[in-house]
């Protein structure tokens, strides 16, 4: 029976890491898969999260099951930490919210309640996305289009456009944003594009859906999420899935946060029940251990404030990484503007080479990027960026 499925390719940016490893040139650069890496190339466990680690060693005296919700102190810090402590949708109870297996996780079960919702809906995604978010959507049986984003010319969101495709939208449609940090293209809406799609959900009726799993890797925790905000105390209804496989580190651990803006307490209460149910039907409910290490950072004054410094100092050192490849690009006078490079946001930027100039970077020299052209610029580190640059200038000509 199981000749009838055949092998499938493997997952185009997980497969990276195997091309990378199997290399043997001493020069070669990982610029693959998007996780943060120091300047020795290492994905280190943060020291908060080694300290909340020994904690919860210490004082962890069951596994026995945790509930629906997950780890209660965990959610609710994730609301406050996306949305506000302060935030009226926080403290008038409009959120139902559960514990999921990392970002991932509440993109799915977001789009299980979606489809729940009304399964005619249609997810709108910015053109280019990440590309899990296709799988992740499409397998819960809805529809998937896309909304122009990304100027490939300028390297920056081509608002105009990406507006004239939400005024065409209504009811049945969900629109999917990237909270900060956009994933490929780390091109990023302004404040002000969030406050028209803002109008723009309340004229038309579409429903906002927003995935953000960079907040505090861009500008700063509140910075990040500033445009997030602003939606979500003028809508009565969203989506937001969150992840914090980036900000934590905790990648393995699976950890993410699903939350669902309801308009009043009472319905709140019963969208608690219903994403409650579908994590339910997929997994039974989520592992506890990456949400007690979150609960334990964010509700410890000193634990948090030394998080927010090493978070603080991960977004500082991908900010000099991208001045300082724009320089060495500058400096090999390759006949292509690449400011974009300083501009954009969080760990990617689209480096806008064709398949082609991407093999011979990958063939020729060992540096490793996803087909799109997309650099993870936290696999940059200040010994290869001349390598990088000079390697780049070979193949633009
Ligand atoms: N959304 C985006 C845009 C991402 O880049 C990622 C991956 O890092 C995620 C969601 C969720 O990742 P994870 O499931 O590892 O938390
Ligand atoms: O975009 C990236 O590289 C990260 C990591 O199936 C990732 O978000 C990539 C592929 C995948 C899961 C995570």
């Amino acid at each position: 029976m199981f000749s009838r499925l055949p092998k499938l390719p493997a997952d185009p940016l997980l497969g990276l890491i195997g091309l990378y490893r199997d290399d043997t040139n001493p020069n070669k650069v990982d610029l693959g898969v998007g996780v943060y890496r120091d300047e020795q190339g290492h994905t280190a466990i943060m020291t908060s999260v080694q300290k909340a680690q020994q904690i919860h060693l210490e004082t962890e005296d069951s596994k026995t099951y945790i509930g629906p919700v997950g780890v209660p102190g965990f959610v609710n810090g994730i609301k406050s930490l996306v949305l506000g402590a302060q935030a009226q949708a926080v403290t008038d109870g409009r959120i139902a919210a559960i514990q999921t297996p990392g970002g991932c996780g509440a993109l799915r079960v977001a789009a299980e309640f979606i489809h729940r919702l009304d399964k005619d809906m249609t997810v709108w995604v910015s053109d280019p996305t990440w590309a899990n978010h296709v799988p992740l959507i499409r397998s819960a049986g809805l529809e998937i289009k896309s909304y122009p984003y990304f100027d490939a010319a300028t390297g920056d969101v081509d608002y105009e456009k990406m507006d004239q495709q939400l005024a065409q939208l209504g009811p049945k449609d969900v629109v999917l944003l990237h909270g900060c940090c956009h994933n490929p293209t780390g091109a990023d809406l302004s404040f002000e594009h969030w406050q028209r799609i803002t109008e723009r959900a309340n004229q038309q009726g579409f429903l906002p859906f927003v995935d953000i799993a960079y907040q505090g890797l861009g500008d700063g925790l509140d910075d990040d999420v500033k445009g997030v905000r602003w939606l979500s105390e003028n809508v009565k209804e969203m989506i937001i899935a969150t992840s914090c496989s980036k900000n934590f580190g905790l990648y393995r651990e699976r950890t993410g946060c699903l939350m669902v803006q309801a308009e009043n307490k009472q319905q709140a209460e019963a969208m608690q029940t219903q994403v409650q149910d579908l994590a339910r039907a997929n997994y039974s409910m989520s592992p506890a251990y990456g949400g007690f290490l979150v609960d334990t950072i964010l509700h410890n004054d000193a634990l948090r404030a030394e998080w927010q410094q090493e978070l603080a100092n991960m977004a500082t050192r991908v900010k000099a990484l991208r001045a300082g490849l724009l320089e060495q690009i500058n400096a090999q006078g390759i006949d292509k503007d690449f400011s974009f490079i300083t501009r954009q946001k969080g760990m990617f930027s689209y480096l806008g080479i064709n398949p082609e100039q991407v093999k011979r970077m990958r063939e020729e020299f060992s540096i490793y990027m996803a087909d799109s052209s997309r650099v993870n610029i936290a696999g940059l580190n200040t010994h290869c960026l001349e390598y990088v640059a000079s390697s780049l200038k070979k193949v633009c000509g």
